[in-house]
């Protein structure tokens, strides 16, 4: 288990995060831990076995990108990476279709030693943190330690995750989602010592601009992760991922409308709301949304703000801004 950060003296921000807008959330938070210590909690429903090998997807997003390793271009991977283990594989006619490089290798490889000689998850990503420089007064923790594998039920019938997302490039219309094995999960204890770390009052959740059904339900949906947080929380915010109707990065919008859902950040609302009733206090929409405030059937706290992180001087006014939100109760 990671021992509890000892500096944590303030309390902590917690963020959920799957591997794409929220690890660039993870990222710019990291620059503000002097202000607030941050516990990211990673989506574990993307992870699988690869070349006997744990791929944890989105865990490695938020470490690279909270290092200032992560490959941007891509979203995924480290920067400056190479490939010629990929190329010794596509040589054998192994398996290539999911791109690991060379250095992504190294921290794959690392991470199987520890997992053999007896860590847990928890405990092998706060080494991997260390060895990679995430900064100090944040802490990395995948969100269960045991499998949850998300499966997408398609019309072409169920795919396991990375089948669907890197496979078929996220093309198979979606007819549902399913996390197998979660009803047998808990919330990482690790996790649960880490906020119960904090002296100075409770903590504040904030749900990334993460994809909601591929990203944040196989959080959310853990047994008893819900209570965990909602006991511990003074607020809980919620970052829209849809911005003028699409998605910035990855599959979120289309997947909405393939579930019958219009794309749209009101929808997104009421869906999140609908499906986690009383656990989101403040809902943040970018500002190219502002106008559909009104369209709410019932009254949100709704705040709206930039927040395309890609844009130049965005990333670190919607840090403050996001803490400043945060800082108060609700
Ligand atoms: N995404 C892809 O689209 N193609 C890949 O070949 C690929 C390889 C890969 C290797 C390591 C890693 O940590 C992530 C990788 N991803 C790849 C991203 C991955 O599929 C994630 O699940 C998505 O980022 C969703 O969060």
């Amino acid at each position: 288990m990671v021992s509890a950060v000892d500096d944590m003296s303030q309390a902590p921000l917690v963020l959920l995060s799957g591997g794409g807008g929220g690890a660039l959330l993870a990222a710019i938070l990291s620059k503000c831990t002097v202000q607030r210590p941050v516990i990211v909690v990673t989506n574990t429903g993307d992870d699988f076995e690869h070349l006997g090998l744990l791929i944890c997807p989105d865990t490695d997003s938020v470490l690279y990108a909270t290092s200032g390793k992560l490959d941007r271009a891509k979203g995924w991977g480290r920067e400056g990476e190479s490939w010629q283990v990929l190329d010794a594989i596509q040589a054998m006619a192994g398996p290539s279709w999911f791109q690991l490089g060379d250095k992504d290798l190294a921290l794959h490889l690392m991470r199987a030693e520890q997992l053999r000689d007896g860590s847990d998850l928890a405990g092998v990503t706060q080494l991997l943190s260390e060895r990679l420089g995430v900064p100090e007064g944040m802490i990395v923790v995948p969100a269960t330690e045991q499998s949850v594998r998300t499966r997408v039920v398609t019309e072409e019938g169920e795919l396991a995750f990375q089948e669907y997302f890197v496979g078929r490039r996220c093309e198979p219309a979606l007819r549902d989602v399913v996390y197998e094995g979660i009803e047998g999960a808990s919330p990482s204890p690790s996790m649960l010592a880490a906020l119960d770390t904090c002296i100075d009052g409770p903590v504040d959740v904030v749900l990334g601009p993460s994809n909601p059904f591929l990203s944040l339900c196989p959080i959310l949906d853990i047994p008893g992760m819900l209570s965990e947080l909602r006991k511990r929380a003074r607020r809980v915010v919620a970052i829209s991922p849809i911005i003028g109707g699409r998605a910035l990065k990855g599959p979120a919008a289309k997947i909405m409308i393939e579930l019958g859902l219009p794309a749209s950040a009101p929808a997104w609302t009421q869906w999140v709301k609908q499906r986690y009733p009383g656990f989101v206090d403040t809902w943040v929409w970018d500002e190219m949304d502002r106008g559909l405030i009104a369209t709410l059937s019932e009254p949100h706290d709704v705040r709206v703000t930039d927040t395309v992180m890609s844009k130049p001087g965005v990333s670190a006014a919607f840090a403050q801004w996001l803490l400043e939100v945060c800082s108060v109760a609700p």
